[in-house]
């Protein structure tokens, strides 16, 4: 493996798709279902990436928030060999690979994912020609639209999608809003889904919208998958401060059929591939139009930034946050909208440090 000689990316290599040191042990304590280790090292990730300088010594973290005795052991290891033995010894685990492997599968994570390694599983093969195993509809098509969809899907791609959506969603609601958001929002030239918001002026449709759409693209042709979920968004509620629950609005998870004519500059497919079209995963959430601000905050990422920023609402302010609301404990009342400059701002300031390849 080839080094490289500087820390604040903590790459134990250069190939890409062997990522980050720290990202490999947080994943691992994921797969073991040890949600704190995992959240640590991700957390200590965030804050390295986010250094405008390069760290040359452990010396130079030392006032730096969220990093432990054991992520410093890592960072010593890096700065001394310019590799990571655990990470490394990790990379090569057996279990370890296959848990990467299966939850590289959409619809597959690591519950199944482990239920598959102790039954001795440990390659596709192994899935698929065992009568035991029966997939749900998602891992079907995870399976089967496996190689398009673990590939990354480029700007360009999504910026084609979102006018697919956008003009089926024009076709039955005119006056309705159609928005990237998710890791394009933040910047990024590639990411492994597409995310945007729909959402109409009239208060009630938003609920409705989605199967339409839906519809309106299998008409077209070009739904491989679909799992719809209707709306139980509850505005008596108060937000909730736990970080991983998913929020309520209606929304689904989709794989489109895209066609390389409709992609400017063409189709991010493996050289060779001539078929002319690509599965894409993309997600669509329609929150009402009086909840669009919080949801785009939401669904914009990253996931770090989104937890970081619900734990500084309870706090630091005294308020709850979440994809649905800000809910101001002290006022007891809830914001009816979120001040764009402070988030815009916010954002601004957390990206400028990011040295994630987002802007
Ligand atoms: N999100 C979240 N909590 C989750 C999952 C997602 O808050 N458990 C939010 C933050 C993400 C956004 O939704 O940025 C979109 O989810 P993705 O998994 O699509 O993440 P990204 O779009 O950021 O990454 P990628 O570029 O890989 O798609
Ligand atoms: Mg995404």
């Amino acid at each position: 493996m080839k080094p490289t000689c500087s820390v604040s990316c903590c790459k134990v290599t250069e190939r890409s798709d062997e990522g980050d040191a720290f990202e490999v042990l947080a994943e691992n304590y994921e797969f073991n279902n040890m949600d704190g280790q995992c959240l640590a090292f991700r957390r200590a990730a965030s804050v390295l990436k986010c250094l405008p300088w390069v760290v040359w010594c452990l010396g130079a973290t030392q006032d730096l928030p969220c990093l432990g005795q054991h992520t410093k052991e890592v960072m010593e290891e890096l700065l001394q060999c310019g590799r990571s033995f655990e990470v490394e010894e990790l990379l090569s685990d057996e279990r370890y690979q296959t848990f990467k492997l299966f939850t590289s599968v959409f619809g597959v994570g690591p519950k199944t994912a482990e239920k598959w390694f102790c039954r001795g599983l440990r390659s596709f093969n192994d899935i698929l020609t065992d009568p035991s195993i029966h997939l749900n509809r998602m891992q079907q098509s995870g399976f089967l639209h496996y190689g398009d969809i673990s590939r990354a899907v480029s700007k360009a791609e999504a910026v084609s999608l979102r006018s697919i959506i956008d003009e089926a969603v024009h076709a039955i609601a005119p006056a309705a809003a159609v928005a990237l958001t998710g890791g394009f929002c933040r910047g990024k030239e590639f990411g492994h889904d597409v995310d945007l918001i729909v959402t109409t002026p009239e208060l009630g449709m938003e609920e409705s919208l989605l199967p339409y759409v839906t519809d309106e693209l299998k008409k077209q042709g070009i739904l491989l998958y679909c799992d719809y979920q209707a709306s139980t968004f509850d505005m008596r509620k108060l937000p909730n401060h736990h970080f991983e629950a998913m929020d309520h609005f209606s929304k689904c998870f989709l794989i489109l059929r895209l066609e390389g004519s409709q992609v400017e500059g063409g189709l991010h497919c493996a050289e060779g591939d001539s078929r002319g079209w690509r599965a894409v995963r993309v997600d669509l959430v329609s929150p009402p139009m009086d909840r669009y601000a919080f949801a785009l905050l939401g669904w914009t990422g990253s996931r770090q930034f989104e937890r970081d920023l619900r734990k500084f609402a309870r706090k630091e302010r005294g308020m709850l946050l979440d994809n649905h609301a800000l809910y101001d404990k002290k006022k007891g009342r809830s914001a009816k909208r979120l001040s764009c400059k402070q988030s815009r701002e916010g954002c601004k300031a957390y990206q400028r440090g990011g040295s994630t390849g987002e802007t």
